[in-house]
C-alpha cells in the first residue's frame, strides 16, 4: 500500500492517492471526517482554520460503503482558495501584477530560501504553498482511513500531547483505550493531564501576545498489534526504522524516540530491557521500556512513539533575514500563522504511524480482501499463543 498527496495551501484542494487497500473494507467517510475536524481544533490554531472545513470527497475505489481494490481518491477542498484565485491560477499572469503576492523574503525555519534555491524559484510563494502543513490534512485523511482498516485486526492507536512549551503533562492512568479517547478529545490541548492543560494555555497565550511561537512533545501509542511486524533481517525491513521516517517527514519535526528513548541514555540495561514472560496469551514482556520494539519488529506490546515538534517558524515578530533580491537584511515576511499546532501535529503524527502499521500488515497477511487479512491475522495470532 503507498500513497500521494498534492495540493497548495491556498490551491484549489488536496488531493490523496491510496494505491494497494485491500478489497472489501468498510469505509465509514463520517469517521474520516471526525478525524479532520479534531486536526483543524487545539488552542493555538491561527485564523486560516476558522475559513477552512475540512472534509473528504471520495473520486474513486470506495463504492457502496466498502473498497474496490482500485486507487482511491480522497479530494479536500482549500475554502480559503477563493481568496487566491489569481494567485494560484494555473494559467499564464502578468510578470507586473501586484496579484501574484510574490515573496522575496524567506522566512528563517521554513523550507523558503533553500527551496527557492534548490528549484529556482525567485518567487518563494512556489515554495512555500507546497511546503506548508496545510498537507497535513491529506494525511490524516490517510490516518483516518488506515485506522479502520487496523481496527478490523484488533488494532487500535491514539495520541495525546506531553510537553507544549517546557510544559510537562504527567502520566497518568486510566481504565480503557476508549477513557484516554475521551479525556485527549475533550482537552483543548489534546493531553491527559489536566493541570498541565493550564499551564500549556497559558504559555500558549504568552507566546500569542509575544508574537512567538512554540512547539512540544506528541505520544502515539498503539494496541493491538501482533508481534513480528517488520523484520531484523535489511535495515530497510525494520518497522520502528520505517516509522521514525514518516514521523520526521511531517512538519516541523526534528526528533523521535520509542518506548523510554533518549532517557536510555541516562539508565543501565537492566533498567532498560523488558523482561520476557509466558501466560494464556503467549509471550509477554513484564514491562515496555523499548516501546514496542526489539529488533525493527513489534514485540506484541503497545507501541509507544514520542516525536518532537519545533516551534512554527513563522512568527508575528519576525527574525532577521535577506531579501533575495536586494540582499539586503530584512524582517522575514510576517505571514498568518498559528502560535502553536502541537495538539494538531499529534493526530498527523498518529495518521503516519497507522499508514505505516496498515500497510506493513497487508504486507505480511496479503493486500487482496480483508476478510483473507483478517482470517490470516486470527490464525497467526493463535499460532503464536501456543509457539
Ligand atoms: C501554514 C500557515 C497557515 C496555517 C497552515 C500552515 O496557513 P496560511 O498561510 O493560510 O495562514 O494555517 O495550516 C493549514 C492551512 C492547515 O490546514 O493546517 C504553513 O505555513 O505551514
Amino acid at each position: 500500500m503507498r500513497y500521494l498527496t498534492a495540493g497548495e495551501s491556498h490551491g484549489p484542494g488536496l488531493t490523496v492517492i491510496i494505491e494497494g487497500a485491500p478489497a472489501g473494507l468498510a469505509i465509514d467517510l463520517n469517521q474520516i471526517n471526525i478525524e479532520l475536524k479534531k486536526r483543524q481544533s487545539g488552542y493555538g490554531r491561527g485564523r486560516r482554520m476558522q475559513i477552512e472545513s475540512d472534509q473528504v470527497d471520495v473520486r474513486s475505489g470506495i463504492r457502496h460503503g466498502k473498497t474496490t481494490g482500485a486507487p482511491i481518491t480522497f479530494w479536500i477542498e482549500n475554502k480559503d482558495h477563493t481568496h487566491w484565485k489569481h494567485v494560484m491560477q494555473a494559467e499564464p499572469i502578468d510578470d507586473d501584477l501586484e496579484v501574484k503576492r510574490r515573496v522575496s523574503r524567506p522566512r528563517p525555519g521554513h523550507a523558503d530560501l533553500v527551496g527557492g534555491m534548490k528549484y529556482d524559484h525567485r518567487d518563494l510563494r512556489d515554495v512555500l504553498e507546497r511546503s506548508s502543513a496545510r498537507e497535513t490534512a491529506a494525511r490524516v485523511a490517510v490516518g483516518a482511513f488506515c485506522k479502520q482498516l487496523l481496527e478490523q485486526v484488533g488494532v487500535s492507536l491514539f495520541s495525546y500531547v506531553k510537553v507544549i512549551g517546557g510544559e510537562k503533562a504527567e502520566t497518568r492512568a486510566f481504565e480503557s483505550l476508549q477513557e484516554a479517547k475521551e479525556i485527549i478529545d475533550a482537552s483543548p490541548v489534546r493531553t491527559l493531564d489536566e493541570v498541565a492543560a493550564e499551564r500549556m494555555m497559558r504559555r500558549i497565550d504568552e507566546a500569542k501576545s509575544n508574537g512567538d511561537s512554540i512547539g512540544g512533545i506528541v505520544c502515539t501509542e498503539v494496541h493491538g498489534v501482533v508481534p513480528g511486524l517488520g523484520s531484523y533481517v535489511q535495515y530497510d525491513r525494520k518497522l520502528d526504522a520505517k516509522i521514525a521516517q514518516a514521523v520526521m517527514s511531517v512538519n516541523a519535526f526534528k526528533g523521535v524516540e520509542f518506548g523510554d528513548g533518549f532517557d536510555m541514555a541516562y539508565r543501565p540495561g537492566s533498567e532498560v530491557m523488558d523482561p520476557i514472560a509466558y501466560g494464556d496469551d503467549g509471550y509477554t514482556r513484564l514491562s515496555n521500556h523499548l516501546g514496542g520494539f526489539e529488533g525493527g519488529m513489534t514485540t506484541g506490546m503497545p507501541i509507544l512513539c514520542s516525536a518532537v515538534m519545533k516551534p512554527i517558524p513563522t512568527l508575528y515578530k519576525p527574525l532577521q533575514s535577506v531579501d533575495i533580491d536586494t540582499k539586503e537584511a530584512f524582517l522575514a515576511q510576517i505571514e498568518r500563522s498559528d502560535s502553536c499546532a502541537v495538539p494538531a501535529a499529534s493526530l498527523v503524527v498518529e495518521a503516519v504511524i497507522a499508514f505505516e502499521i496498515a500497510k506493513e500488515v497487508c504486507e505480511t497477511f496479503g493486500h487482496d480482501t480483508m476478510e483473507r487479512i483478517k482470517r490470516r491475522v486470527d490464525e497467526y495470532r493463535e499460532e503464536l499463543r501456543v509457539w
